[in-house]
């Protein structure tokens, strides 16, 4: 049996859509991050880092989104999600998904949780680390949009669709409430918009926004 933890809107909003893209069973898990639940000892003995999503697929204990974001995947190949192993395309797919990973989500913590990378109560320091967060993530939006706009087709990884969108739709929903001045959120740039357009019309997407009451703005 697959098992979710998960908290509406977070990061295990990747894993959500591509259980659902996929059709296989699984059951959801709330974490619940009003009572802190992601750092409370039961939690912490499945995922040490006291991050959501956990995965738990029988014996399997699995961290890190884009790590279950591959795995499950690949649990069904044949729904197309990875690109098959010793392409060029597979090439693509893990420098996208390490960007993803590594580059993108990591900017954007300083943005979401700034009150850790200074002393308690630097209220004026937090709010720099805030914006100058935002300032980078512009110029990870603006490589996304050359990126899209190089390509010219529908998916990061050209007309197949892959958990490497999924990914990258969920992050660049992360920017909506950026402060436009420092960093148009993502759906303000000319070759990200349609694309996340696209992905949000998925019925999986659909289906994931209704079960995690997801409100505008939705993108
Ligand atoms: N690198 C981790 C990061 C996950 C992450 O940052 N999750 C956030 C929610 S979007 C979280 O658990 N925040 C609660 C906290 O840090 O206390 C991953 O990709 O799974």
């Amino acid at each position: 049996m697959i098992k979710l933890h998960y908290s509406p809107t977070d990061a295990s909003m990747t894993p959500h859509i591509i259980l659902e893209e996929l059709g296989l069973p699984f059951e959801l898990v709330l974490v619940d991050r009003q009572v802190n639940a992601q750092k409370s000892k039961e939690y912490l003995q499945l995922n040490p880092n006291g991050t959501i999503p956990t995965l738990v697929h029988d014996d399997l204990v699995l961290f890190e989104t884009a790590a279950i974001a591959i795995y499950l995947a690949e649990l069904k190949p044949q729904a197309g999600l990875v690109p098959n192993v010793g392409t060029t395309e597979r090439g693509e797919f893990y420098k996208w998904m390490f960007w993803l990973a590594n580059t993108f989500h990591s900017t954007l913590m300083p943005y979401f949780y700034a009150e850790r990378w200074v002393d308690a109560g630097n209220e004026l320091g937090a709010a720099e680390v805030k914006s100058h967060a935002q300032a980078r993530v512009k110029n990870l939006l603006s490589i996304l949009d050359n990126e899209l706009a190089r390509r010219g087709q529908d998916y990061l990884l050209g007309e197949q669709f892959s958990v490497a969108d999924v990914y990258a739709f969920m992050l660049c929903r992360w920017t909506r409430h950026f402060n436009a001045d420092v960093c148009p959120p993502a759906r303000d740039w000319t070759h990200i918009r349609p694309y996340l357009e696209r992905i949000l019309a998925r019925p999986a997407v659909q289906r994931v926004y209704a079960k995690e009451n997801i409100v505008a703005p939705l993108i």
